[in-house]
């Protein structure tokens, strides 16, 4: 019987559900919420459940919940509560952070912004439990902390934007409203009122690590699909093997550009630049409005940015001195 799956297999096998490894009587407090959908086992594995959602998963779920109730309720409010209103408005609709006149004050009443507080602590609790559960749940699977730590960065950007940044400018103000429309308006109006994000060389180098991503992930992808007839997608097994799927997609690479990352290390590729797209995003949100209020004026002082003095759009110094 097959024992791995990919995109090629076109026998789905279906038997009593596979419980994983034994869990110590008092800790298995996984929900069996078991089955098999034809259609999951078209894009990976045809079994669901049983899932381990524990005290912090249930913690998660309950403060996301009700982060997601309060913000819904409150685009409710704004659509006079009516539900037509609320589905035509709804990519407009926003709860956004309190007024500068709050300052950072935790007291703000509830439709001045408290609820918009209220809607970052529970989804801050929830986010910390989900981080906490992946951490458990992979030191109870005897992982390494590669998914944890991975994690960690993304919701150091989230909290960076959320909480530390409107927490040392004093102002909650500056927090992100939750609205489809209105976060992407606080995105541009960010850029625009800090001079640029572009020129801000931590945007620069997070959307490095982001594209860069995105190119591994597709080298990489393509890379094990292409190898699925020679067996690929056992990857680990077959780092050592001579002749083998890994050996035919690192000579690929060889003779395609020179270099190949080996089976073990295209991984840490990628788990580095998606890593690193988050946490230097975060250093660059940090630094804006704290340490640099204008990022062209900073580029400028660096040299990197044109001045009036350096400005030349005709080319004429350049001509003018042979270059
Ligand atoms: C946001 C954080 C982790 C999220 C977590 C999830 C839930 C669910 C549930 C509500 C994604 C928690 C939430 C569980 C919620 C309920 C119920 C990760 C996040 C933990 N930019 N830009 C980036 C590009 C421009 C601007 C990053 C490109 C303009 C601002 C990235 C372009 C302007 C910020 C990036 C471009 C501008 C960014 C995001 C091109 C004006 C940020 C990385 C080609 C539009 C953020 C340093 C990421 C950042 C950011 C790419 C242009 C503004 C690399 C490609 C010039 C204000 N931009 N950008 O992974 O980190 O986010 O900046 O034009 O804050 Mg940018």
């Amino acid at each position: 019987m097959a024992t791995y799956q990919n995109i090629f297999t076109q026998v789905q096998v279906q038997g009593p559900p596979e419980m994983g490894i034994a869990l110590p009587a008092g800790e298995d407090i996984r929900i069996p919420f078991l089955g098999h959908t034809y259609w999951l086992g078209k894009i990976g594995q045809a079994q669901f459940g049983p899932v381990y959602l524990g005290v912090l998963g249930t913690i998660s779920l309950v403060f996301g919940g009700l982060a997601f109730l309060i913000i819904g309720l409150n685009f409710w409010a704004q659509a006079g509560w009516s539900p037509q209103t609320f589905m035509r408005e709804l990519f407009w609709l926003s709860l956004n952070p309190p007024g500068p006149e709050y300052g950072f004050s935790p007291f703000v009443p509830l439709k001045e912004g408290g609820w918009f507080i209220l809607t970052g602590a529970f989804l801050t609790i929830s986010v910390l439990c989900w981080w906490a559960r992946t951490y458990r749940r992979a030191k109870a699977l005897g992982m390494g902390m590669h998914i944890p730590w991975a994690f960690a960065s993304a919701i150091w950007l989230f909290l960076v934007l959320g909480f530390i940044r409107p927490m040392l400018l004093g102002d909650w103000s500056q927090a992100v409203p939750y609205g489809i429309f209105s976060h992407l308006d606080w995105t541009n109006n960010f850029s625009l009122v800090y001079g640029n994000l572009f020129y801000n060389p931590f945007h620069a180098l997070s959307i490095v690590f982001l594209y860069g991503s995105a190119v591994l992930f597709a080298m990489h992808g393509a890379t094990i699909l292409a190898l699925g007839r020679y067996g690929g997608e056992r990857e680990i097994e077959q780092i050592t093997d001579r002749g083998t799927a890994a050996e035919r997609g690192a000579l690929f690479w060889r003779w395609v550009m020179g270099f190949n990352a080996t089976f073990e290390s295209i991984h840490r590729w990628a788990w580095w630049f998606a890593v690193l797209t988050t946490l230097t995003g975060g250093i660059g949100i940090l630094l804006t409005g704290t340490v640099v209020d204008n990022w062209y004026l900073w580029a400028q002082e660096h040299y990197y940015a044109p001045t009036t003095e350096n400005y030349d759009p005709s080319g004429a110094i350049g001509a003018a001195s042979g270059q």
